[in-house]
């Protein structure tokens, strides 16, 4: 397990720089678990995956489709990990996105996912809503792993003005010369270990590399809130309007039961802010 200072370590680069990567989380037997069940769950998806393949693969939420999904967004080395990191009332946004690129399959795009940059808060350098990234196989340049733009999710980059909205019906149309391609000269890729964990931080610019192999490669990636009672009213109400209502789709008998006490708080009827995907004041130039 990791050291008291390794998780300061990996705390401060997600703070300062807006991800980090930690090896050896999932063992063997959640893996082979998990494999077995997004591999179903691909094969059920084929046209999908064909059809979206300009955009870099299958990409769908899908965290009620196997228990398995249960077992790894309530997985305990997960949640201690994040209590080393210092991570205080944890809540979960009620997705799973299985994420899968095809052998031969194109980049994905240069995005964030924050949705309330109206909000003064999106300017500070503490962590808010993280992606948590499971890769079930080995990532690496050639099989399309993920790249990022270390420290853009405080500071502004060239990039954020050519940037359409991300996951937008019209973004899977641009061209392959559009700068929501570019190879720009600050991103880093992120090659991963099987079983390995990457977080990051939704206003992070991320995209990912070609998968230039034969083989297709898949992770799992779950959008957790950390340090939730520090949330300003007006997000908290946002995330009650948009995302509490997704969960009560529980899995079978108990298996969601951790998950349960990690779903955000009801609606209270205070002014929800509104979504603004597109960066303004708050993020801060260079
Ligand atoms: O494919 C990957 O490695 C990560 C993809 C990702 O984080 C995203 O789709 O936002």
């Amino acid at each position: 397990m990791i050291t008291y200072k390794e998780a300061q370590e990996k705390r401060n680069q997600l703070t300062d720089e807006g991800y980090c990567i930690i090896d050896g989380i999932l063992n063997e037997s959640i893996l082979s678990d998990l494999k077995l069940a997004t591999a179903r769950i691909i094969e059920e998806e084929d046209e999908y995956t064909k059809s979206f393949k300009n955009f870099g693969g299958l990409i769908i939420d899908c965290p009620f489709r196997d228990p398995n999904f249960a077992r790894l967004l309530a997985w305990q080395p997960t949640f201690e990990l994040l209590h080393i990191m210092g991570v205080d009332d944890l809540r979960w946004m009620g997705n799973l996105f299985l994420i899968n690129k095809p052998p031969f399959s194109p980049r994905l795009y240069w995005h964030q996912d924050w949705l309330w940059w109206d909000e003064p808060v999106s300017s500070e350098r503490k962590p808010m809503q993280v992606f948590l990234n499971y890769y079930l196989e080995e990532t690496t340049t050639e099989n399309g792993c993920l790249r990022v733009i270390p420290g853009s999710h405080l500071r502004r980059n060239a990039l954020h003005d050519k940037l359409p909205i991300a996951h937008d019906v019209h973004t899977k149309a641009f061209p392959p010369d559009h700068p929501i391609f570019e190879d720009v000269s600050d991103a880093v890729n992120v090659p991963t270990k099987k079983g390995s964990i990457v977080m990051g931080d939704a206003r992070l610019l991320h995209s990912t590399n070609a998968n230039n192999t034969p083989h297709q490669r898949t992770l799992l990636l779950g959008w957790f809130l950390f340090d939730y009672d520090k949330y300003p009213s007006s997000i908290k109400e946002a995330y009650a309007k948009s995302y509490n209502s997704k969960t009560p789709n529980w899995w079978k008998d108990n298996i969601g039961d951790t998950l349960k006490t990690l779903v955000v708080d009801e609606a209270t009827g205070y002014p929800a802010t509104e979504v603004n995907r597109t960066p303004g004041i708050y993020l801060k130039d260079p």
